[in-house]
């Protein structure tokens, strides 16, 4: 990323300014793009999942890469969560993400909070405050799931 030049990383920028409708064709590509980056987020949380559960042997550089993908990805799906894209089948999201924007923007803004913290966590090596903050984030995560998501 830091041999990007200047130009690209300008470009880059304006096009995440533009307005959310025009950076997709259409509505389904918005649902591929916000499906894709969750799947992204939670693979590499996932992995981080495995270490604290026991279930995979603690590596500390591991955890912080991982954790550190899980932050930067948290930013991108909800550019994926345009008008007329709520569903009723499983993992889809309910049709309250748009009549409560206000509160699903903020559980979205808890978990991306909340995934910061456990990259900086995880920077720290320590595997004790690795789990606190893992477990925080899952709460988050869960949280909107509750909320916004069909079972
Ligand atoms: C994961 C994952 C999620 C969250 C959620 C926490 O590993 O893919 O969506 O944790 O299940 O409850």
């Amino acid at each position: 990323m830091k041999f990007l030049p200047v130009a690209t990383l300008t470009a880059l920028l304006a096009l995440t300014a533009l307005p959310v409708a025009a950076q997709f064709q259409k509505p389904e590509d918005a649902v591929k793009y916000r499906k894709s980056a969750f799947q992204v987020m939670s693979a590499h949380f996932g992995r981080i999942g495995a270490m604290v559960n026991g279930k995979a042997p603690f590596d500390a550089g591991a955890a912080a890469s991982n954790a550190e993908v899980v932050a930067f990805m948290s930013k991108l799906p909800y550019a994926g969560f345009v008008e007329g894209t709520s569903g009723t089948e499983k993992g889809s999201p309910k049709a309250n993400v748009w009549t409560e924007r206000a509160k699903f923007d903020e559980a979205a803004k808890k978990m991306q909070d909340e995934v910061a913290k456990l990259a900086v966590v995880a920077k720290s090596g320590n595997p004790e405050q690795l789990k606190t903050a893992f477990g925080a984030a899952a709460g988050a995560c869960k949280s909107c799931h509750d909320d916004f998501r069909n079972p």
